[in-house]
């Protein structure tokens, strides 16, 4: 069974789901305009319940912890890592591992950084920590939702409303395009050398969304990281191949 909830956390309604109850708490981080809901269901469902809690968050203006109304100030995935860290404490979870996909994956990586007492184990897929010219004109190409395929915006649209999705989306890809006025494109490049968990970057070959030069980058600059390339994988490799997915991740948090 699924509990679902809202907890105040920093000024905001954060709505959350949390299912298992093992002694591992682990809370999975969704992807830009994502939710639990449209992201982590084969993880809600097929995470094991003996061994972990599992939490999946909507941050602040997505999904269902609406209002507020998303906006994506030069700080925003600071402002997700300082919220999923507080809804966890405010949740009664102290020691607890981050599963971030894509943007979730760099707020899973600023948090881990940020507060290392707390952190068990990360997860990351599909992330990057900064963003390069290729990674810009990859942002603008998908900027108009309505060249989308039907299988990636109808839960999107499902979700926030035709308008409002679009409008937001082309406000993430502002959002998003305003880190190459930092050195080196960087989002939170230099707090990669603090992450100091053990981590485990998952890359989809296949991936169009992110070059393999990001995962490389991770493996780098974090101290304790490891790669795990699944040949057939593409951004979404964790809804795809949800059991092969599954399987690696929990391996790694034992
Ligand atoms: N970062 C987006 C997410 O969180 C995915 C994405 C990556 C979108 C690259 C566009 O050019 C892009 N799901």
């Amino acid at each position: 069974a699924v509990k679902t909830g809202k907890e105040s956390v920093n000024g905001v309604d954060l709505y959350y789901q949390q299912t298992g109850g093992g002694d591992h708490a682990v809370l999975l981080m969704p992807g830009a305009l994502g939710s639990g809901e449209t992201d982590f269901e084969p993880q809600l469902k097929g995470l094991d319940k003996k061994r972990f809690t599992v939490v999946a968050f909507d941050p602040r203006g997505y999904g269902k912890s609406q209002p507020p109304l998303r906006d994506f100030p030069s700080d925003f995935f600071h402002r997700d890592a300082r919220d999923g860290l507080q809804l966890m404490q405010t949740l009664g979870f102290s020691h607890f591992s981050l599963l971030g996909w894509s943007d979730g994956g760099i707020t899973a990586l600023i948090a881990a950084a940020l507060s290392p007492t707390n952190v068990r184990k990360l997860v990351v897929w599909g992330s990057n920590a900064y963003v390069s010219q290729e990674d810009l004109g990859i942002y603008n190409s998908v900027r108009d939702v309505s060249r989308w395929s039907e299988r990636m915006r109808r839960p999107m649209e499902e979700m926030y409303g035709a308008e409002y999705f679009r409008n937001t989306w082309s406000a993430w890809v502002d959002g998003i395009s305003q880190f190459t006025h930092n050195p080196q494109g960087s989002i939170c490049l230099e707090l990669l050398p603090q992450v100091s968990c053990p981590t485990l970057v998952v890359h989809g070959q296949k991936d169009p969304m992110v070059p393999s030069f990001h995962p490389q980058v991770l493996l780098q600059q974090i101290p304790n990281a490891r790669l795990h390339e699944m040949a057939e994988g593409k951004h979404n490799l964790h809804l795809r191949f949800a059991d092969e997915f599954n399987r690696l991740v929990q391996a790694f948090l034992l």
